[in-house]
Protein backbone atom coordinates (compact mmCIF):
# COMPACT_ATOMS: atom_id res chain seq x y z
CA UNK A 1 0.00 0.00 0.00
CA UNK A 2 1.49 3.39 -0.92
CA UNK A 3 0.25 6.52 0.93
CA UNK A 4 0.49 9.70 0.19
CA UNK A 5 2.49 12.52 1.98
CA UNK A 6 -1.05 14.26 1.94
CA UNK A 7 -3.19 11.19 2.83
CA UNK A 8 -0.18 10.29 5.75
CA UNK A 9 -1.24 14.25 6.79
CA UNK A 10 -5.21 14.17 7.12
CA UNK A 11 -4.66 10.55 8.55
CA UNK A 12 -2.39 12.31 11.71
CA UNK A 13 -4.18 15.72 11.97
CA UNK A 14 -7.38 13.85 12.98
CA UNK A 15 -5.92 11.42 15.08
CA UNK A 16 -3.92 14.19 16.63
CA UNK A 17 -8.02 15.51 17.51
CA UNK A 18 -9.18 12.15 18.13
CA UNK A 19 -9.78 10.77 21.83
CA UNK A 20 -9.39 7.24 21.82
CA UNK A 21 -11.86 6.58 25.11
CA UNK A 22 -14.35 8.31 23.98
CA UNK A 23 -14.05 7.45 20.00
CA UNK A 24 -13.34 4.06 20.81
CA UNK A 25 -16.17 3.35 22.98
CA UNK A 26 -18.44 4.89 21.04
CA UNK A 27 -17.38 2.86 18.28
CA UNK A 28 -17.24 -0.73 19.40
CA UNK A 29 -21.01 0.39 21.21
CA UNK A 30 -22.03 1.31 17.48
CA UNK A 31 -21.09 -1.51 16.34
CA UNK A 32 -23.30 -4.36 18.73
CA UNK A 33 -25.82 -1.74 18.55
CA UNK A 34 -26.13 -1.88 14.21
CA UNK A 35 -25.03 -5.42 14.03
CA UNK A 36 -26.22 -7.07 17.16
CA UNK A 37 -24.78 -10.24 16.14
CA UNK A 38 -21.43 -9.02 16.83
CA UNK A 39 -22.43 -9.44 20.29
CA UNK A 40 -21.92 -13.24 20.59
CA UNK A 41 -18.30 -12.50 21.08
CA UNK A 42 -18.38 -10.39 23.82
CA UNK A 43 -20.77 -12.69 25.84
CA UNK A 44 -18.74 -12.49 28.60
CA UNK A 45 -18.72 -8.21 28.91
CA UNK A 46 -22.33 -8.78 30.99
CA UNK A 47 -26.05 -6.78 30.26
CA UNK A 48 -25.59 -5.90 26.36
CA UNK A 49 -29.65 -5.75 26.10
CA UNK A 50 -30.47 -2.68 24.63
CA UNK A 51 -28.19 0.44 23.27
CA UNK A 52 -28.37 2.26 26.62
CA UNK A 53 -27.26 -0.73 28.32
CA UNK A 54 -24.51 -1.48 26.07
CA UNK A 55 -23.60 2.24 26.35
CA UNK A 56 -23.36 2.65 29.64
CA UNK A 57 -21.60 -1.15 29.58
CA UNK A 58 -18.18 -0.29 31.26
CA UNK A 59 -16.21 -3.24 29.88
CA UNK A 60 -17.52 -1.69 26.33
CA UNK A 61 -16.16 1.08 27.55
CA UNK A 62 -12.64 -0.42 28.16
CA UNK A 63 -12.95 -2.63 24.87
CA UNK A 64 -13.29 0.02 22.75
CA UNK A 65 -10.59 2.11 23.87
CA UNK A 66 -8.30 -0.60 23.81
CA UNK A 67 -9.36 -1.42 20.30
CA UNK A 68 -8.84 2.06 18.96
CA UNK A 69 -5.50 2.55 20.65
CA UNK A 70 -4.59 -0.50 19.10
CA UNK A 71 -5.42 1.47 15.64
CA UNK A 72 -2.92 3.84 16.87
CA UNK A 73 -0.36 1.45 15.86
CA UNK A 74 -1.41 1.25 12.72
CA UNK A 75 -1.17 4.76 11.90
CA UNK A 76 2.68 4.90 13.65
CA UNK A 77 3.35 2.10 11.17
CA UNK A 78 1.78 3.00 8.08
CA UNK A 79 4.10 1.13 6.06
CA UNK A 80 4.01 -1.95 8.09
CA UNK A 81 0.74 -2.56 9.02
CA UNK A 82 0.43 -6.32 8.41
CA UNK A 83 3.68 -6.77 10.39
CA UNK A 84 2.18 -4.83 12.78
CA UNK A 85 -1.32 -6.99 13.43
CA UNK A 86 0.51 -10.37 12.27
CA UNK A 87 0.02 -11.23 16.31
CA UNK A 88 -3.09 -9.96 16.71
CA UNK A 89 -4.75 -11.37 13.14
CA UNK A 90 -3.44 -14.76 14.73
CA UNK A 91 -5.54 -14.11 18.02
CA UNK A 92 -8.71 -13.23 15.99
CA UNK A 93 -8.27 -16.24 14.03
CA UNK A 94 -7.32 -18.52 16.12
CA UNK A 95 -8.65 -18.15 19.67
CA UNK A 96 -10.96 -15.69 19.24
CA UNK A 97 -13.00 -16.87 15.58
CA UNK A 98 -14.24 -13.59 14.39
CA UNK A 99 -15.43 -13.73 11.36
CA UNK A 100 -13.12 -10.91 9.21
CA UNK A 101 -16.38 -9.57 7.87
CA UNK A 102 -16.61 -7.83 10.96
CA UNK A 103 -13.32 -5.86 10.94
CA UNK A 104 -15.21 -4.12 8.04
CA UNK A 105 -18.08 -3.51 9.67
CA UNK A 106 -16.30 -1.69 12.48
CA UNK A 107 -13.94 0.28 10.41
CA UNK A 108 -16.52 1.71 8.59
CA UNK A 109 -18.39 2.17 12.22
CA UNK A 110 -15.48 4.21 12.98
CA UNK A 111 -15.76 6.62 9.78
CA UNK A 112 -19.13 7.17 11.11
CA UNK A 113 -18.23 8.09 14.42
CA UNK A 114 -15.36 10.44 13.23
CA UNK A 115 -17.71 11.79 10.89
CA UNK A 116 -20.06 12.82 13.43
CA UNK A 117 -17.28 14.19 15.85
CA UNK A 118 -15.75 16.08 13.14
CA UNK A 119 -18.43 17.64 11.09
CA UNK A 120 -17.52 19.73 8.60
CA UNK A 121 -13.85 19.13 9.53
CA UNK A 122 -13.66 15.48 8.48
CA UNK A 123 -13.71 16.15 4.55
CA UNK A 124 -14.12 14.46 2.06
CA UNK A 125 -10.77 13.73 1.36
CA UNK A 126 -10.28 12.86 4.77
CA UNK A 127 -12.90 10.35 4.40
CA UNK A 128 -10.94 8.99 1.80
CA UNK A 129 -7.63 8.39 3.40
CA UNK A 130 -9.47 6.97 7.14
CA UNK A 131 -11.74 4.93 4.66
CA UNK A 132 -8.53 3.68 2.86
CA UNK A 133 -6.57 3.10 6.16
CA UNK A 134 -9.40 1.07 7.81
CA UNK A 135 -9.42 -1.23 4.59
CA UNK A 136 -5.98 -1.94 5.19
CA UNK A 137 -6.16 -2.53 8.88
CA UNK A 138 -9.10 -4.67 8.33
CA UNK A 139 -7.17 -6.67 5.68
CA UNK A 140 -4.03 -7.07 7.79
CA UNK A 141 -6.34 -8.77 10.93
CA UNK A 142 -7.60 -10.86 8.19
CA UNK A 143 -3.93 -11.98 6.79
CA UNK A 144 -3.69 -15.21 9.16
CA UNK A 145 -7.06 -16.45 8.25
CA UNK A 146 -6.75 -19.62 6.75
NI1 LIG B 1 -10.58 -7.23 18.61
C1 LIG B 1 -9.41 -8.44 21.62
C2 LIG B 1 -7.85 -5.12 18.42
C3 LIG B 1 -11.84 -5.79 15.78
C4 LIG B 1 -13.41 -9.10 18.96
N1 LIG B 1 -8.95 -6.85 19.79
C5 LIG B 1 -8.67 -7.44 21.00
C6 LIG B 1 -7.46 -6.86 21.54
C7 LIG B 1 -7.03 -5.91 20.64
C8 LIG B 1 -7.97 -5.93 19.54
C9 LIG B 1 -5.80 -5.02 20.75
C10 LIG B 1 -6.80 -7.23 22.85
C11 LIG B 1 -5.81 -8.33 22.54
C12 LIG B 1 -5.13 -8.88 23.76
O1 LIG B 1 -5.75 -8.95 24.82
O2 LIG B 1 -3.96 -9.25 23.61
N2 LIG B 1 -9.95 -5.76 17.32
C13 LIG B 1 -8.78 -5.04 17.39
C14 LIG B 1 -8.69 -4.15 16.25
C15 LIG B 1 -9.81 -4.32 15.53
C16 LIG B 1 -10.61 -5.35 16.19
C17 LIG B 1 -7.54 -3.20 15.98
C18 LIG B 1 -10.09 -3.51 14.30
C19 LIG B 1 -10.83 -3.73 13.31
N3 LIG B 1 -12.28 -7.44 17.54
C20 LIG B 1 -12.64 -6.74 16.43
C21 LIG B 1 -13.98 -7.10 16.02
C22 LIG B 1 -14.43 -8.04 16.91
C23 LIG B 1 -13.35 -8.23 17.88
C24 LIG B 1 -14.69 -6.52 14.83
C25 LIG B 1 -15.73 -8.76 17.00
C26 LIG B 1 -16.83 -8.42 16.41
N4 LIG B 1 -11.26 -8.55 20.02
C27 LIG B 1 -12.48 -9.20 19.96
C28 LIG B 1 -12.64 -10.02 21.14
C29 LIG B 1 -11.49 -9.82 21.93
C30 LIG B 1 -10.64 -8.90 21.19
C31 LIG B 1 -13.86 -10.91 21.46
C32 LIG B 1 -11.19 -10.43 23.30
C33 LIG B 1 -11.96 -9.59 24.29
C34 LIG B 1 -11.78 -9.98 25.72
O3 LIG B 1 -11.01 -9.32 26.42
O4 LIG B 1 -12.42 -10.94 26.14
Amino acid sequence: VHWSAEEKQLIASVWAKVSVEECGAEALARLLIVYPWTQRFFDNFGNLSSPTAIIGNPKVRAHGKKVLTSFGEAIKNLDNIKGTYSKLSELHCEKLHVDPENFRLLGDILVIVLASHFGREFTPACQFAWQKLVGVVAHALAHKYH
